[in-house]
């Protein structure tokens, strides 16, 4: 009897460890496994302020490509459209879900003060890309990771001084249109300035300033009426590709040409991203100088990452290297400040190697 039981004891002791071996193995599966999945060791929340141009595609596609399941992160994305509430909205939810890093691309710099304090209280660090944001507390977040908005701005204006000078355009001959971006943006904020600064430096008569929002629809529609209140119009300094793409419609449907011979009546187009749809016009004498603003972000998020996690010091502000693009080659070098850049010529095979 007490044999039985005993052997009883036998079977179920060995039919338990053939149970826990078997769920051992089933733990122990390997990369090379297959069905073997990654667990995500790092979840990130990424608030994207929305999808108004080609530019913030690439940006988006930048960041989702770099934060894998494959890689080992869990991403967690929101589309702002363009609304500050809504982004904050997103970031308190971040928070709450306990993420390990939030990435914030802001619509505008300023009203980040609180939600940023709550992210710093909470231990989850902020990496801001993009557009900066105008804080009280540089603390509550990490680092930034972004373009020079100014100096590219700057580039547009010294080409547009040394295009003039070569073509013997007078100063008082050139008439801008600012076509500007969403007020309150970084992105807008050095473009505009610089714009503005060089037009009181050099003469150039600034005839109107207004927002479009960064769209292809908008652009189209203030071009439309600028372009009839004001006919001396001949150059639109478009603050993205797709205002510039809206201009183009615009000034064509108005029977009149785009190109860089204003002296004889075309309207000129200078643009922002140099995006391929950009570069696809710039290629066909449509914008003559597309000024690129690199999108492709997702990379230097994720080096803050590792860094941080490593215990490495922080860089507080990253700028992302950036060219200039034409399809004339009349100006072929320009002065920043002491650099010298000079203006990459577009081609075909250049856009077709383009990666957004
Ligand atoms: O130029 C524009 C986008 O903030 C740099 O926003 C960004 C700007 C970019 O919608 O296309």
């Amino acid at each position: 009897m007490i044999h039985s039981i005993k052997r009883k004891w036998i079977y179920i002791l060995a039919f338990c460890g053939v149970l826990l071996l078997s769920a051992c193995g089933k733990e122990k599966k390997t990369e090379n496994d297959p069905g073997y999945k990654k667990q995500p060791s790092k979840v990130v929340g990424f608030s994207q302020l929305g999808a108004e141009s080609d530019w913030r595609v690439a940006n988006t596609e930048s960041v989702k490509n770099t934060f894998t399941r494959e890689k080992g992160y869990e991403l967690l994305f929101d589309d702002g459209q363009q609304k500050q509430d809504k982004q904050i909205m997103a970031m308190r939810k971040f928070i709450q879900q306990e993420v390990d890093y939030i990435i914030l691309a802001p619509v505008t710099e300023t009203g980040w003060d609180t939600v940023l304090m709550e992210a710093h209280d909470a231990g989850v660090p902020v990496i801001v890309v993009d557009r900066k944001v105008d804080i009280k507390d540089e603390d509550d977040y990490l680092a930034w990771v972004g373009s020079d908005f100014g100096r590219e701005g700057q580039a547009a204006c010294e080409w547009l001084k040394s295009f003039a000078d070569a073509k013997g355009i007078k100063a008082e001959d050139i008439h801008i249109a600012d076509i500007q971006g969403t007020i309150g943006a970084t992105a807008q904020i050095g473009r505009t300035q610089s714009l503005a600064m060089a037009c009181r430096e050099n003469g150039w008569n600034l005839v109107a300033s207004e927002p479009a929002d960064y769209t292809e629809a908008k652009g189209y529609e203030v071009v439309s009426r600028l372009l009839r209140e004001h006919e001396e119009i001949n150059v639109l300094y478009c603050e993205n590709d797709n205002e510039a793409l809206g201009a183009i419609i615009a000034v064509e449907e108005q029977g009149r040409k785009v190109g860089t011979d204003i002296k004889n009546g075309e309207i000129m187009i200078i643009s922002f991203d140099a995006a391929r749809a950009g570069l696809r016009k710039v290629l066909e004498g449509k914008i003559a100088l597309d000024v690129e603003c690199n999108p492709l972000q997702g990379p230097e998020i994720e080096r803050i990452i590792n860094d941080y996690a490593a215990g490495k010091e922080i860089e507080k502000y990253t700028y992302v290297s950036e060219q200039i693009f034409s399809a004339d080659n009349t100006v072929k070098e320009i002065k920043i400040g002491n650099d010298s850049c000079s203006i990459t010529l577009v081609t075909e095979e250049l856009l077709n190697g383009r990666e957004y």
